[in-house]
């Protein structure tokens, strides 16, 4: 895609969040939000049902605020008393959320009415390519459009922020300042030990990894964000309580728990680590533009449809590895989304590590030859009007 000509002001965009459970929802439209501020000179009001999520990911949230300013990003929170408000020249329904009515009548009453997208969710699938920007349902005079996110061209492609890689390199390229960033967080690994970051829902596979990293000939400092997967871990540890600041040695293992950390620290944290386990959406895209290796738990949906996104990335994804590290590390994300003993599975990925981890970079470089799901939005727009 050509560069987007200088921005004049791009007006009035509002995003819609509801935040059906977990991190993804809220973690994606605040991401945009701040990148669409920062780099396209749009107004955002990004509406959000649940400030206490959001607070998580960035803990200056005043979770009692109507209405607050977060980097350049006007936070609102949506009302279960809707009040009248003018609608933005872009409405973002993020997810297929369901716009408040009154909402949808001030769109409608618009002299010019809005863009309306529907922003979906992250899949590999090739369907995806075919719906991508196509017009959906209309209200009154307000048509609406699905907007994709996507691995290949003619997909609206993944979150990705001006700068992003040359920053990511610049970091990985400086010991001092991996050591100091982790320094701050209480993590000071031995020197010759592996960093995996383990982010992942509840998982009757990881005792098989666990057991795995722990015999290892290479030591392991595994650093697990507060979160679901903590009960498995603790069970494996035979340990009555686990929070973060724990800290326990198993043989070549140690497991680390941290606290959730700010959505921009995280990226550093994925930065730093040899290998990083992630799930759902976001944590998959940041993991991606680190550069290293990656594990996906994939965030199950009814009927299984979940595995078929799992092999439609995996079918992308293992392009241009050799057979046996393609099956290698296929089977290994296979049996971690079947919650099976991943033992056989790792051995044989470790085996193929180095070309791995050429294949993380090299699959990073080609997916940033994409324009940015930002850039691809506002695209759409300048096309639109
Ligand atoms: O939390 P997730 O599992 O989110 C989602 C939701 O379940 C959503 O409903 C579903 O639709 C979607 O998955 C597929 O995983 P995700 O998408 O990776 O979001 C986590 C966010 O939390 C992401 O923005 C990174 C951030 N994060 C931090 O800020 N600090 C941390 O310490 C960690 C571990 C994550």
């Amino acid at each position: 895609m050509p560069e987007l000509p200088q921005m004049k002001n791009r007006g009035r965009w509002d995003i819609f969040c509801t935040v059906v459970d977990n991190f993804g929802d809220i973690g994606v439209t605040w991401r945009l939000a701040r990148q669409l501020v920062a780099e396209h000179s749009v107004d955002v009001r990004l509406w959000v049902d649940d400030l206490r999520a959001f607070e998580r990911l960035c803990p200056q949230i005043n979770v009692d605020a109507a209405q607050q300013w977060q980097q350049g990003v006007e936070v609102r929170q949506w009302p279960t008393d809707w009040q009248p408000v003018d609608a933005g020249d872009v409405v973002i329904a993020a997810f297929a959320c369901q716009l408040p009515s009154a909402f949808m009548d001030a769109m409608a009453a618009r002299e010019k009415p809005p863009l309306w997208m529907n922003l979906d969710y992250l899949s590999a699938e090739d369907w995806v390519i075919g719906c991508h920007g196509l017009p959906s349902v209309k209200y009154k005079s307000v048509q609406k459009y699905f907007f994709f996110p996507g691995f290949q061209k003619g997909t609206g492609g993944l979150l990705r922020e001006r700068g992003l890689l040359e920053r990511r390199r610049a970091f990985q390229q400086d010991p001092e300042a991996q050591r100091q960033f982790l320094h701050g967080l209480g993590i000071d690994p031995a020197p010759d030990a592996q960093l995996i970051s383990l982010f992942a829902y509840e998982n009757a596979g990881l005792a098989s990894w666990l057991d795995a990293l722990a015999s290892d000939s290479t030591p392991t400092h595994l650093l697990v964000p507060e979160g679901r997967i903590l009960g498995d871990v603790q069970r494996w540890l035979g340990v009555s309580e686990l929070a973060a600041g724990a800290l326990h040695v198993r043989n070549g293992l140690t497991v680390q728990v941290l606290p959730f950390v700010r959505q921009d620290q995280y990226d550093y944290l994925l930065w730093c680590c040899d290998f990083n386990a992630v799930r759902g959406e976001d944590s998959f895209v940041r993991a991606q533009w680190a550069g290293r290796p990656l594990l996906w738990h994939i965030y199950r949906q009814d009927e299984d449809i979940h595995l078929d996104k799992l092999e439609a990335f995996l079918a992308l994804y293992t392009k241009g590895l050799s057979a046996p590290a393609s099956a290698a590390i296929s089977s290994l994300w296979r049996a971690w989304n079947a919650g099976e003993d991943m033992t056989d599975q790792w051995l044989a990925t470790r085996k193929h590590w180095p070309e791995l981890q050429n294949h993380a970079e090299a699959w990073c470089l080609e997916q940033a030859l994409q324009a940015d799901l930002a850039a691809a939005l506002v695209q759409f727009y300048v096309n639109w009007i």
